[in-house]
């Protein structure tokens, strides 16, 4: 039997009954420079088996809002077509009950899932609807083209701008033409951050609309504890800079997706663990969210 994130039992892991969903997008499709984010997704639900099922964090074991472990969606022909199955995959899954978690995966995969909820979103009118998309990454991703595509992963956020503001977060490295093309009240750099992550925070915050959709690209980690990925910028966030982050945001907002993409498994275990843990602490804070909210029983999570 194939293994599912974290190895939850069976009668927590139903596609029926599972408030999360974990999608599992091997694609490496675009990589310009270390290969491999398509043996990502494997490598994080490998790791995830060793991850302990109670957050301390949130005191509880959000596993019992039930995780459903998808069958990876494969990449197509051209990376057109493979944005095109991604966008079909989460339709259906934006129009169900299950908060959805991508795992990559290069970060192109994640037009796919923008363009299914610019889809969704389009349903409705007015603020009300209006998302912002949380980026957490080491590049701004925001040029037009690149070698000769437009859904190379060096231009996601460019696509993803066409349909949601995004707010960058953690960035350390750009091309000229991206200074140009970004939104400088929305790009927050990683020394920023570091220097006073307080003030960094409430500055985001004030950016993100009340629905957002988080992309986390693990080079926002320092290579020092993410070594494995593509492209490894020195001077990255650290673990308590995110989740920290992370926390604020699931609290004052009303958070609708997530991916983590960009680990290139490289035999190094604390980095895929590390992501394997992240994905967990991103399903604790919605989990724990919603027992504050009275969306779901305490009995429950105890039963
Ligand atoms: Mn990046």
């Amino acid at each position: 039997m194939k293994q599912n994130f974290l190895g939850v039992p069976q009668e927590f892991s139903s596609a029926e009954n599972s408030r999360y969903a974990i999608i599992p997008l091997p694609y490496n499709g675009t990589a310009t420079w270390i290969k491999g984010a398509d043996k990502g997704p494997e490598a994080v639900i490998q790791a995830s088996q060793h991850v302990e099922l109670f957050n301390i964090e949130t005191g509880m074991e959000a596993y019992r809002r039930g995780i459903h472990t998808y069958d990876p969606v494969l990449p197509a022909a051209t990376p057109e077509a493979t944005v095109e199955k991604i966008k079909k995959t989460f339709l259906s899954l934006f129009q169900s009950n299950s908060f959805p978690i991508a795992i990559g995966g290069e970060h192109s995969v994640s037009i796919g899932i923008i363009k299914a909820l610019a889809q969704t979103r389009a349903a409705g009118t007015g603020s009300e609807h209006r998302l912002t998309v949380l980026q957490l990454d080491a590049h701004a991703d925001l040029r037009d083209s690149y070698d000769g595509s437009k859904y190379n992963h060096a231009c996601v956020m460019a696509r993803v701008k066409e349909y949601f503001p995004v707010v960058h977060c953690g960035i350390r490295s750009m091309d000229r033409s991206e200074m140009h093309a970004v939104d400088r009240s929305r790009l927050f750099l990683a020394h920023d951050l570091l220097r006073d992550s307080v003030r960094s925070y409430k500055q985001i915050l004030k950016n993100l609309g009340r629905h957002v959709y988080i992309t986390i690209d693990v080079d926002v980690f320092d290579p020092g504890i993410m070594p494995s990925t593509g492209t490894p910028e020195p001077g990255g966030l650290n673990w308590y800079t995110v989740t920290g982050l992370l926390a604020l945001v699931f609290k004052q907002c009303d958070v609708v997706g997530c991916d983590v993409v960009e680990l290139c498994p490289n035999g190094n275990h604390s980095a895929e663990f590390l992501a394997a843990k992240l994905v967990y602490t991103l399903i604790s804070y919605h989990a724990h969210k919603e027992l504050l909210e009275n969306k779901w029983r305490e009995n429950d999570e105890k039963a």
